[in-house]
């Protein structure tokens, strides 16, 4: 897969591009990143890149001619879609990555501090994505948050082939609790069905605790999710604990 990334700030990708997963899907061949500089396509001597808004007001707004020349020179012959970063996109999520990972080639626009103008949307924006409810100084970092997401989707790009498919998320709920050695540490032991050994017990417990923090921090997640049979049985079991703990405690409170 490829990546174009249009930016006024070339050199903060450097780093977050070059590191561990990413770094290393990029020098296998299974990702290809370009990041190409917004002001090399300012054909002033002063080389500017914004003016002053219509209208007037605060802050200034980036040239539409130069980001057109930037995107078609950067598009070339591709038809691939330019999205542009801001916090006005539809929401990024797990589902958004899977999607922009079955394509062959995404053009990112990051913004800096000001909003392009409109006729950019319109006419060279195909998607506008946000990463969340917030304001940045940039798209910057949401485009590194994009390609990172969507990468490590790609096939090859995670050391076990599956490591993508049992992630949080990618099954509609958050991920069980993890534990390594010691088995017991400062009195705190780790839960006796992990030491077992026995595949199925394991599984259902993670599943059962996937569920209970679902519950607890995203019910909303719950919702959308279809439910498997066990999904609903062990869901159920949580439901009956919980009842059982509140019956406890109004019993203590008497
Ligand atoms: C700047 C500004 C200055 C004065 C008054 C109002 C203002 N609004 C903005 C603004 O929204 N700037 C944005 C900065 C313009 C587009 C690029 N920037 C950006 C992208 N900030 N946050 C994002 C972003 C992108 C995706 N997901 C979350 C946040």
């Amino acid at each position: 897969m490829r990546f174009d990334i249009l930016t006024l700030f070339p050199e903060m990708f450097a780093g977050p591009l070059s590191t561990s997963i990413l770094g290393k899907a990029r020098e296998s061949g299974l990702v290809t990143v370009d990041v190409w500089n917004i002001r090399d396509y300012a054909l002033d001597k002063h080389r500017i890149v914004d003016d002053t808004p219509y209208g007037g007001g605060a802050g200034m707004v980036l040239k539409v001619d130069v980001l057109a020349r930037a995107v078609e020179s950067v598009r070339g012959t591709s038809n691939a879609p330019v999205v542009y970063l801001s916090p006005q996109g539809r929401m990024f999520s797990q589902s958004v990555a899977a999607e922009l990972a079955a394509l062959p080639h995404l053009i990112l626009l990051s913004g800096h501090y000001e909003e392009i103008d409109e006729r950019v949307r319109q006419h060279w924006v195909d998607w506008e994505l946000s990463i969340g409810d917030y304001v940045l100084t940039g798209g910057e970092l949401p485009a590194m948050v994009v390609v990172d997401a969507v990468t490590r989707l790609l096939p090859g790009v995670l050391g076990h082939e599956d490591s993508s498919k049992e992630d949080s998320f990618q099954a509609g709920l958050l991920d069980y609790p993890h534990y390594t050695r010691p088995a017991e540490f400062r009195g705190m032991k780790v839960p006796e069905v992990l030491l077992s050994g026995h595949h199925g017990k394991i599984a259902r417990y993670r599943l059962k605790e996937a569920l209970r923090r679902t519950l607890l921090r995203r019910p909303d997640l719950l919702q959308r999710k279809d439910l498997s049979t066990e999904e609903r049985q062990l869901l159920q079991e949580l439901t009956d604990e919980a009842s059982a703990e509140g019956r406890v405690n109004t019993d203590e409170s008497d």
